[in-house]
């Protein structure tokens, strides 16, 4: 590395501290090194950059497209780009996700400003989904790559805000297979039925969580945190006391592309409807329209 930054590996699975570096004057050399550290590493923090909004996004625009959050307002902060989540107002997002993944094209990486946080507590956890997926069993490999889930904006109260992608996708830029089910967005495996869907949905959100993948980054305030949403869940420790507030730009228009095919249409209940019909009509829904769509 030609200048005088220093990277700290933070854990075995992913993540990465830098320092000796001014992000408010990165020149597009660094920005390409930002770009190779964030491949390498596929979560990397800044300490000590405090930037203003205008600098986050500005910040932001050197690697893509921004969106404003689609669905939830700030707190206090107005300005277009800038997604806000202040601890007061219900903001800790402590259920494993991947940004956006409700969307056709979800956001294909996140830069944080954390603007305030406690002493202690409220840390931030990330897990590497390329090593989840490469540590599961051939056969559970093989029955994820062959299938696809169905993502709902349910946690913003807007269950018709829907996607369907594969299980297992590709890395555009690094080839590698990740596991990309999560939580909180994830409702359905589009190929099995809601009881098997449960069970294997259950056991993948549950295996991301595994703290081999992971690493966990405490905190202070003007740190810049970039993540690549492509390859990564994240996750944040509810117990502090005090505020939290933290600024996101989010970087848009994700291709996701799958590992392979489906291995079977989507799944659809034989014979006539029955109370348990209700768990299959989200998937109707969405399949419907989206057939319609497609029939213009
Ligand atoms: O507050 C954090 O540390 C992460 C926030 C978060 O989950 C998100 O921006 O999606």
């Amino acid at each position: 590395m030609a200048n005088q930054w220093q990277v700290r590996r933070l854990a075995g699975a992913l993540g990465a501290e830098i320092t000796g570096v001014d992000l408010t004057a990165a020149t597009a050399t660094d920005i390409e090194q930002v770009k190779e550290l964030l491949l390498q590493h596929q979560v990397v923090f800044f300490p000590g950059q405090s930037m203003s909004p205008e600098q986050h996004v500005e910040f932001g625009h050197n690697f893509g497209e921004l969106e404003d959050h689609p669905n939830l307002k700030n707190p206090f902060t107005d300005h277009p780009y800038i997604f806000e989540l202040a601890a007061t107002r219900g903001g800790v997002a402590d259920e494993w996700h991947t940004d956006i993944t409700f969307q056709e094209q979800p956001s294909i990486m996140s830069i944080l400003h954390m603007v305030k946080c406690p002493e202690f507590g409220g840390d931030t956890m990330w897990t590497n989904l390329n090593q989840a997926f490469a540590e599961l069993s051939l056969p559970m490999q093989q029955l994820c790559e062959g299938t696809t889930a169905l993502h709902d904006a349910a946690p913003h109260s807007r269950p018709d805000q829907m996607a369907i992608h594969p299980v297992v996708r590709v890395h555009p830029e690094t080839g590698a297979k990740a596991l990309y089910v999560n939580e909180h967005f994830t409702r359905r495996i589009v190929e099995m039925n809601a009881t098997e869907s449960r069970v294997v949905l259950d056991y993948l959100t549950e295996w991301v969580k595994n703290p081999r993948f992971t690493v966990r980054y405490h905190w202070t305030p003007g740190t810049i945190a970039l993540w690549d949403n492509r390859c990564t869940q994240h996750f944040v420790l509810n117990d502090f006391e005090g505020e939290r507030v933290i600024q996101r730009v989010t970087v848009m228009g994700d291709h996701v592309e799958a590992a392979a095919e489906p291995m079977a249409q989507p799944w659809v209940r034989e014979g006539r409807k029955s109370a348990t019909s209700r768990h299959d009509r989200q998937m109707r829904q969405f399949l419907r329209s989206r057939d319609n769509a497609a029939e213009g």
